[in-house]
């Protein structure tokens, strides 16, 4: 299916709507579960977190996503800057996107450009060029892969779709809005993997988080479970998945406060946190990365603070199939 892009030149003015902010959120979570871990493997944080309590002092204001760049370094998306740090958290520069507030989800080509998108708009960064819009689309999730393709989920639409950013004229329809899996309901973030794979989360229907393989007929659903609630293996609202190099599924588990993991074929393996200010507590994160060293990166939106979480050992749980 071809879709239409609005594309324009460089120096165009951003033209940004204001509509498309409103978010359902699940209340908190009553749930007495704070944490569980198979075996004696859990994450432990690394301090102090960043925030404006840091040496460097995060001012962060409602971090919303975070990335591990391909340039290598930490970028965070908040309400009004999109940062880039170095892996001890030094911030080594601030961008302000003019016009562009409120980011939902940033990513970074090959070539390290760095996408954000907002609503209605996918933009470059630095020179806020205004690269891609529809007017009936709400972009919530945006991921690059290693051959420069574009991959973004739209709410407003109730689709996934990807283009090339080399020739923008190349573009296809992932998924559409249904129920099942390899389907969407107002998905929200998106990420893929070495092998070409598309990973995302949702917040309506069922089946809150999903995988799904490129084929020669079109992508196919391979790995999808969730539902909504605050029981282990349920999801309440969440915002992003991010996915490591042995295909361990990460996922910010918004309106339950907490992240959970799980194996490659969607098995759980850890669970935590839960709702607040202190260690191993989050309000309403938002974004969640992983980098080669197993590093997890959350953006506690509701705290205004970037988290690290380490697996605590390297001990290996049995597999579930
Ligand atoms: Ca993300």
């Amino acid at each position: 299916m071809k879709i239409t892009l609005g594309l324009s030149s460089l120096g165009l003015a951003i033209l940004l709507a204001m509509a498309g902010c409103g978010k359902k959120m699940g209340l908190p979570s009553e749930s007495p579960l704070s944490k569980w871990g198979a075996g004696d493997t859990t994450y432990v944080r690394i301090n102090p977190p960043w925030d404006r309590n840091h040496p460097y002092r995060h001012n962060f204001q409602d971090p919303r996503d975070v990335i591990v760049g391909r340039d290598g370094h930490i970028w965070v998306a908040d309400s009004l800057f999109i940062w880039k740090l170095d892996r001890a958290g030094q911030i080594l520069n601030r961008y302000l996107v003019p016009g562009l507030q409120d980011i939902k989800a940033i990513a970074q080509s090959p070539t390290g450009q760095i996408y954000a998108v907002r609503g209605d708009s996918i933009v470059y960064l630095l020179d806020g060029t205004f690269f891609l819009t529809h007017r009936k689309a709400r972009y919530t999730g945006v991921a690059v892969d290693d051959e420069n393709w574009i991959y973004l989920a739209d709410s407003g639409r109730q689709m996934l779709l990807k283009f090339s950013a080399d020739d923008p004229s190349q573009s296809d329809t992932l998924a559409t809005y249904g129920t099942g899996g390899g389907t969407v309901d107002l998905p929200r973030g998106i990420t893929t993997d070495i092998s070409l794979n598309v990973y995302f989360v949702q917040e309506g229907g069922s089946f809150h988080v999903q995988k799904m393989r490129p084929s020669a007929t079109g992508y196919l659903p391979d790995v999808y479970f969730g539902l909504q609630g605050d029981s282990l293996k349920q999801f309440m609202a969440p915002q992003d998945v991010a996915v490591d190099a042995d295909g361990y599924i990460y996922v910010a588990d918004t309106g339950n406060h907490r992240i959970q993991k799980f194996s490659p074929y969607g098995g759980l393996k850890i669970a935590f946190g839960d709702s607040g200010s202190a260690g191993e507590q989050f309000i309403f994160p938002e974004g969640i990365a992983v980098d080669e060293n197993l590093i997890l990166y959350i953006a506690d939106t509701g705290n205004d603070r970037v988290e690290r979480y380490q697996l605590s050992t390297e001990i290996d749980i049995p597999e579930e199939p």
